[in-house]
């Protein structure tokens, strides 16, 4: 591992000192302020145990400086990449079907390519949802046996498929009723298993099916395009308290620096009404070296915006309230805007009750929402309803967060990837009830 040290007048000099002499994989080990600046010692070939050795006592600036910028500056130029890429496969694929929130995805097969970059093109996504079926069918069907059973006569046994065609013929022109209980069990709203299923052809077998299932899902959810960092405007986002608003903004703000510098980026808050509402946005915009203003009766949201208006983008953090609290109105006159746009994103806490989910949504809607970004991830049992939140509210996921990692756990949203995410979790919960179900009997012999 080699390891320099960097002097810098600020954070963001230090970064992008770092960037140009020791490349994007270069890891921040440790930072600290100094007279006139900061101090910021670096490695390449960044080994997480050998570094632990190298650095003592870090204190926690330097943990969360670290935390800015470790993983991120070496993830950052393969994420550029994928984007670009991603940039110029959707603008291929723009096509004017916005109408229903489930359609149809085309058959693989009759994609065919044309000459030149766009077959390329065509060939990748056709490579790219070859890759989304094998992965889910590969995630949910671990326990059908890998290899086809044979007979003693070497004649390969057909046990499977007749097994399946008896199943459905069973219930013509109805899906199999293991596939709703998959729904189910993965978290899909019920309102969405009709639409869902209703192209779903019962004489397939209930691997395809389930294939066919999972890849409507993937296609009835929508992602923004491009990622919002790379957006100007003005972006808020909202929803209830400990949602992950605050967090959230705070990995964008650090993914907007890392790509563009501090100096177009802004931070403001409407959240006046705790204490510690604008102290967290407050250390973490120092951190940065970004200013953030605070909204309140004196400073307006129009005037705040105006004063900013050098700024490329600007993140606004707000208080988790709902119509019943007194400041709710006073939250709602705050966001209020004449001379400028507010693009609102509802932060929905993929841990939070369907229900929650669904009065959150019913309360911040007459905001006006351009989308959503699921949060905590990475601590959801099952993503089914919080992706059936966005399919049937058509709110666009901009971004799904999976870690309290600044600015590491966020990912720019891609419909497929979160449902394969959630096909696994599926797959996980089903073992962890399986497991359950026969604890429960153990539990039961107990209380007779
Ligand atoms: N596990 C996990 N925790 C998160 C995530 N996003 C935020 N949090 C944590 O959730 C808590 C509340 O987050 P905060 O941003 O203050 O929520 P806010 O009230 O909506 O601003 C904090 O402890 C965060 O670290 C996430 O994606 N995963
Ligand atoms: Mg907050």
């Amino acid at each position: 591992m080699k390891m320099k040290r960097f002097f810098a007048a600020s954070m963001q000099q230090a970064l992008r000192d770092i960037r140009e002499e020791l490349g994007a994989d270069a890891v921040i080990l440790s930072s600290k302020k100094i007279a006139g600046g900061v101090e910021v010692i670096c490695a390449l070939n960044y080994d997480e145990t050998e570094a632990r050795e190298s650095v003592s006592e870090p204190n926690r600036d330097v943990a969360s400086a670290s935390a800015v910028a470790r993983e991120a500056a070496s993830r950052h130029a393969q994420l550029e990449d994928e984007m670009a890429r991603i940039r110029a496969r959707l603008d291929q694929m723009r096509e004017p079907q916005q109408a229903a929130p489930i359609m149809e995805p085309k058959p693989v097969a009759q994609v065919s390519a044309t000459p030149g970059e766009t077959g390329q093109i065509i060939a990748e996504m056709r490579e790219e949802i070859m890759q989304l079926r094998n992965m889910i069918q590969h995630q949910s069907f671990q326990q059908t046996p890998a290899a086809p059973q044979v007979k003693a006569s070497g004649e390969p046994v057909s046990e499977r498929p007749q097994k399946q065609k008896a199943q459905t013929s069973d219930m013509p022109g109805t899906i199999d009723k293991a596939l709703l209980q998959r729904l189910q069990t993965m978290g899909v709203f019920p309102e969405l298993h009709d639409p869902l299923t209703a192209k779903i052809n019962p004489a397939k077998s209930v691997e395809e099916q389930w294939r066919n299932l999972m890849a409507r899902l993937a296609h009835g959810l929508k992602a923004e395009e491009e990622e919002l960092i790379d957006q100007e405007g003005n972006v808020v986002l909202v929803g209830p308290t400990g949602a992950g608003k605050t967090t959230t903004i705070a990995k964008m703000a650090a993914r907007f620096v890392q790509k563009y510098g501090n100096n177009k980026l802004a931070l403001v808050t409407t959240d006046r009404f705790r204490v510690a509402g604008t102290q967290q946005l407050q250390s973490f915009g120092r951190l940065l070296n970004v200013p953030v203003v605070v909204v309140d009766e004196r400073r307006k949201l129009d005037d705040v915006l105006d004063e900013l208006a050098d700024k490329r983008l600007i993140l606004i953090d707000t208080a988790g309230l709902n119509p019943q609290d007194p400041n709710w109105e006073i939250q709602r006159q705050d966001l209020r805007v004449e001379r400028h746009e507010l693009r609102n994103y509802l932060v929905l806490s993929a841990v939070s009750q369907p229900q929650v989910m669904k009065s959150t949504y019913h309360y911040y809607k007459m905001l006006g929402l351009a989308g959503c970004v699921m949060t905590k991830v990475d601590e959801a049992f099952s993503l089914g309803e919080v992706i059936s939140m966005a399919i049937v509210n058509r709110l666009p996921v901009a971004y799904f967060t999976d870690g309290q990692q600044i600015p590491r756990d966020i990912h720019h949203a891609r419909a497929h990837a979160l449902v394969v995410r959630a096909v696994s979790l599926w797959q996980a919960s089903s073992e962890w009830e399986k497991q359950n179900r026969s604890g429960n009997a153990n539990l039961q012999d107990l209380v007779v």
